[in-house]
């Protein structure tokens, strides 16, 4: 049991009552069991005094999806092979929304991943302020070694499916790991043939056919925005802190795009066979080589050390036993472990920015939390992505494109509104903020009095 937040007898209790429930109903489901455990140690202690929330069983009915889909996708590889994989959407709660989040296809895909994500969705979707409630999905689909047309024929295939599920008003995907622009094309492609229709089913699109400026940037650059105003809370900045990134997609690049326009140093990114080293801080240049190698050219993060000198490539391991003032965990989930975060916290780090999805493990979260350090939880740190994702439904369903500075500064303004709220359920007497717990309660309210309002459906 987290050290850091049950510490009252009686919550305590609720809680390892729940935490069993939850376990026996979910067996096998080690990745939702911590997603639900994380928000549950902080929101037992917040609601211990407010038994309407317990009376109502809002807990237990926040950890039950609405309803999943879970479906075969069949398709014919280049070389005529019929091969088969497994689509799902977890339509989680949808009491402040329509259903929202994105697809992933990665070959470790399955029901546990899908319901943590599609659960954390719904607190990151409601601190977003935007009327847009929680789903995720994805295939176990590996686009690795994939060509275009494969791709191609994978999601026409699962969308040929998934299209009498999902709606503009009903649940509305996007991208996560391993799906992008192409992938969103070919799937937005699909639905429109199938049902005949031009509407905001999906967000992340391309600029040509109803895509929002700043959707690629807004997850990154959000992520260093929340870090900012993390800092400028605690009265510093992003100026010359030496940052470690991991991953080197979406997310990555664009999160060490905006810690260099900030006056601060981005010293590493990583993919799934290493992280690459820059002692001198990653160019503007180096990081645009990046995007093209993992974007278009789908190639491996350790080609950029045969590129550039100045840059060493570290096979296998993880950028978290680098000396450097902040991290930013932008690849996957579960990537920093207990000893990682001890290693960390020796090397004096002073905040980390989770901007991947759950990254840290559980042990590595308390750790960061005893120490001292400033930790900001995924759900509220890359909240930007979604949020620019709803400002491209208001788009669609106006028919209308707003302008880039505009995006610009609603994503600023909305990451440092999410920040605001955090402090407002996190701020200690004294010590940093604890803004897990502030994210958590910050986005708990909303959805759980909105599901008061409906009785109990
Ligand atoms: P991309 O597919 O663009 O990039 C993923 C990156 O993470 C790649 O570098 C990939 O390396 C690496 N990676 C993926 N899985 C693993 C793994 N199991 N072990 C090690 N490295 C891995 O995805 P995004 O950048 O979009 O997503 C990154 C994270 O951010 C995810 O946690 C996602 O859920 C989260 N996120 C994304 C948002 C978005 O708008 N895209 C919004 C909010 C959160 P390799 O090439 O070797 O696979
Ligand atoms: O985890 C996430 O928030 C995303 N992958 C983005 C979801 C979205 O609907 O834009």
């Amino acid at each position: 049991m987290s050290k850091s937040s049950v510490n009252d007898t009686k919550s305590a209790e609720y809680m390892e009552r729940y935490m069993e429930g939850v376990k026996k109903r979910n067996p096998g489901e080690p990745e939702f069991h911590q997603a639900v455990y994380e928000v549950a140690s902080t929101i037992f202690p917040y609601i211990k005094d407010k038994p309407v929330y317990h009376q109502n069983q809002i807990l237990e009915r926040m950890a039950e999806p609405e309803r999943v889909i879970y479906f075969r996708v069949p398709w014919t590889d280049d070389a005529g092979n019929v091969r088969t994989n497994r689509g799902f959407r977890v339509q989680f709660n949808s009491a402040i929304g329509p259903y929202k989040g994105g697809l992933r296809f990665h070959p470790s895909v399955n029901l546990s991943i899908l319901k943590f994500l599609g659960y954390e969705q719904t607190f990151k979707n409601s601190l977003t302020g935007l009327p847009m409630g929680g789903g995720k999905g994805g295939a176990n689909f590996n686009p690795k070694g994939k060509s275009d047309n494969e791709v191609m024929r994978f999601c026409q295939s699962f969308i040929t499916e998934l299209y009498r599920h999902i709606g503009e008003d009903t649940d509305v995907p996007a991208g996560d790991i391993g799906v992008g622009g192409r992938e969103i094309g070919y799937m937005f492609g699909q639905y429109k043939r199938i049902t005949n229709k031009f509407v905001g089913v999906l967000t992340g699109k391309g600029l040509e056919f109803g895509g929002s400026q700043m959707r690629t940037e807004a997850t990154g650059y959000g992520a260093i925005f929340f870090l900012q105003n993390m800092l400028k809370e605690h009265r510093d900045t992003i100026e010359g802190k030496r940052v470690l990134i991991s991953g080197s997609g979406n997310v990555a690049t664009h999160a060490a795009e905006k810690v260099l326009q900030l006056g601060g140093n981005p010293l590493t990114l990583s993919d799934s066979g290493g992280f690459i080293h820059c002692p001198d801080g990653l160019t503007q240049e180096q990081i645009d080589w990046v995007k093209e190698l993992k974007g278009a050219r789908r190639g491996r993060i350790s080609e950029a050390a045969d590129q550039f000198p100045n840059i060493t490539f570290h096979e296998k391991s993880r950028p978290w036993g680098v000396e450097a003032d902040c991290a930013v965990p932008s690849a996957t989930q579960n990537e920093v472990s207990a000893a990682e975060a001890a290693g960390l916290i020796k090397n004096g780090v002073k905040a980390i920015a989770e901007a991947a999805n759950m990254p840290c493990e559980q042990p590595a979260v308390d750790a960061f939390t005893e120490a001292g350090v400033l930790f900001g939880p995924a759900k509220a740190v890359n909240a930007g992505g979604v949020g620019v994702s709803g400002l491209e439904m208001s788009q669609n369903s106006g028919r209308i494109s707003w302008e880039p500075d505009r995006l610009r500064a609603l994503l600023e303004n909305m990451m440092r509104d999410i920040h605001d709220s955090c402090v407002q359920y996190g701020k200690a007497d004294e010590g940093p903020v604890n803004y897990l717990a502030g994210a958590n309660i910050a986005g708990f309210v909303k959805v759980a009095d909105a599901m008061l309002s409906y009785g109990h459906v």
